[in-house]
């Protein structure tokens, strides 16, 4: 089985909650760049400072911030035997810096989470009253959505093309459903 998975799929698909999951039960740390930026807003560091406009905005941060971020956190000793990256890459260009990268083994496998887009909204405005975070909002998830579509959604020929496998998972279901897909799709694979 896989230890180096990259979750993939449009905002709202449930990556984060899978992905904390199965990091877990891999025994592989749960890399969230979404995570790791929002931290950097909380904290007020230069990083932070830089990206919480574009994230609120639902844009993505500059590549060369987010690539230095991910390879400093894959060089640390628990990502040594594996990985679970979340939200990471989000473009061909964050695909292509990871490969160049030394700081991390190559992707084994990608799982692609999928849920129609009504439903995605719905549990982003639904997180928007639960937790109050700043990109939850009708008009930037819609953004985001837009931007899943040009900059994410190429990486769903990307990797096959580069004989990485993909599989895609329906990510529509009560959690622990969509978890049984998820670890029945990295059994047979
Ligand atoms: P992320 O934190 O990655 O946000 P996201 O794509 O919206 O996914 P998230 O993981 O939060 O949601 P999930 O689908 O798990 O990124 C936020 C911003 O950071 C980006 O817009 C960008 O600005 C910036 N950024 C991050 N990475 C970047 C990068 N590499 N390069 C540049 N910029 C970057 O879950 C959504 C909701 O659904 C949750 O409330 C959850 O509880 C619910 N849910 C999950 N599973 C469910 C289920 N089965 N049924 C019902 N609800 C479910």
């Amino acid at each position: 089985m896989g230890r180096r998975v990259l979750f993939l799929g449009p905002p709202g698909a449930g990556k984060g909650t899978q992905a904390t999951l199965l990091a877990r039960a891999l025994g592989v740390p749960h890399i969230s760049t979404g995570v790791m930026l929002r931290e950097a807003v909380a904290e007020g560091t230069e990083l932070g400072r830089q990206a919480g406009a574009l994230m609120a905005a639902g844009d993505l941060v500059p590549d060369e911030m987010v690539v230095a971020m991910v390879a400093e956190r894959l060089s640390r000793s628990d990502a040594a035997c594996g990985y679970l990256l979340d939200g990471f890459p989000r473009n061909v260009e964050q695909a292509d810096a990871l490969d160049r990268s030394v700081a991390g083994d190559a992707i084994e496998i990608v799982l692609l989470l999928t849920v129609a887009e009504d439903e995605l909204v719905d549990r982003l405005l639904k997180r928007a009253v639960e937790d109050g975070r700043d990109d939850d909002n009708e008009d930037t998830i819609r953004r985001r959505l837009e931007v899943y579509r040009s900059e994410t959604e190429p990486l769903i020929d990307h990797y096959p093309s580069h004989g990485v496998p993909i599989i895609t998972i329906d990510g529509l279901g009560a959690v622990e459903d969509v978890f049984a897909r998820v670890v029945m799709a990295l059994a047979h694979e």
